[in-house]
């Protein structure tokens, strides 16, 4: 599974998390929640970034002034690749927290149009199991994430969140012959999702919001506008990853991780 990992720079810290860095990361180092995405195209539309509250992460160092947040998987998974880390195998971990301590930290999110920033805010159903466990939010493309920010703002108390952290604007990135510009809402509708538990249901919104998107999509925002999301979706990631602000991170399957200990 070839990602695309994305480079979400911490803005600022809420109070509750200052103490897991402090000490640990030196003053005036960047550091970057790493969303894995399979849309580099649709970018422009985050409206935050998805962790799983009791999932662990790992703060890791990937030079002086680089920290890098992600599981503890996939900070070995990139240690095994030429593009991350100095050195082959190695991925030194100097904090670790669970998903809950950092929520509502502020992050720059590449190409979004939230240039103010966007919060990392809870998921549920996010996998420690793929990607990198951290997942950034586009609730225009995404059912998932439509149906998890529609959750966080109607019950914001209970997640323990501002109401309005979920409900920055969701913007129109793709047409599509038969969803229209707002893939996921008009899915999540269609198929009548009551919650992000509705699992079986998401799982079809997703395919067919993939399938639709990829093979019918035309970009509506963006540097490549008019273009069809085919052939976008290549010069998207290719920009983001020109600019410094994504890198290719491959994930291997089940048979080699457990195959190499
Ligand atoms: C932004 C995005 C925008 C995504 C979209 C999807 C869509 P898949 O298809 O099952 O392989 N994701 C990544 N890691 C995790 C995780 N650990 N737990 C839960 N969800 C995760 O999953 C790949 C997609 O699932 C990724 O691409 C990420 O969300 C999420 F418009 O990133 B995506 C129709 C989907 N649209």
């Amino acid at each position: 599974q070839e990602y695309t990992a994305l480079k979400l720079k911490v803005k600022e810290w809420p109070q509750s998390a200052k103490k897991i860095v402090d000490g640990k990361v030196p003053d005036g180092a960047n550091v970057y929640f790493i969303p894995a995405t399979l849309r580099p195209e649709t970018m422009y539309g985050q409206t935050c970034c998805f962790v799983g509250p009791s999932i662990d992460y790992g703060v890791f160092k990937v030079s002086d002034s680089d920290y890098f947040v992600c599981s503890q998987r996939a900070a070995r998974n990139m240690s095994f690749q030429s593009n991350v880390f100095p050195k082959w195998g190695e991925y030194p971990q100097v904090a670790s927290f669970k998903g809950k301590d950092v929520i509502g930290t502020v992050v720059n999110a590449p190409l979004s149009v939230h240039t103010e920033g966007v919060r990392i805010l809870p998921m549920e159903t996010v996998k420690d199991t793929k990607g990198t466990a951290v997942v950034t939010c586009v609730p225009s493309d995404s059912p998932d994430d439509y149906a998890t920010v529609v959750e966080l703002a109607k019950k914001a108390d209970y997640y323990g969140i501002q109401k309005e952290w979920a409900e920055l604007e969701i913007i129109p990135i793709i047409d599509t012959p038969s969803y229209g510009n707002l893939t996921a809402k008009k899915l999540v509708e269609e198929l009548k999702i009551q919650s992000p538990k509705d699992t079986k249901k998401l799982e079809e919104a997703k395919e067919k919001a993939y399938k639709e998107g990829f093979y019918k999509g035309t970009m509506i925002f963006g540097d490549f506008k008019g273009k069809k999301v085919e052939e976008a979706k290549a010069l998207v990631r290719q920009q983001l990853i020109d600019s410094g602000d994504a890198f290719a991170y491959a994930e291997p399957d089940g048979k080699v991780i457990s195959r190499s200990g």
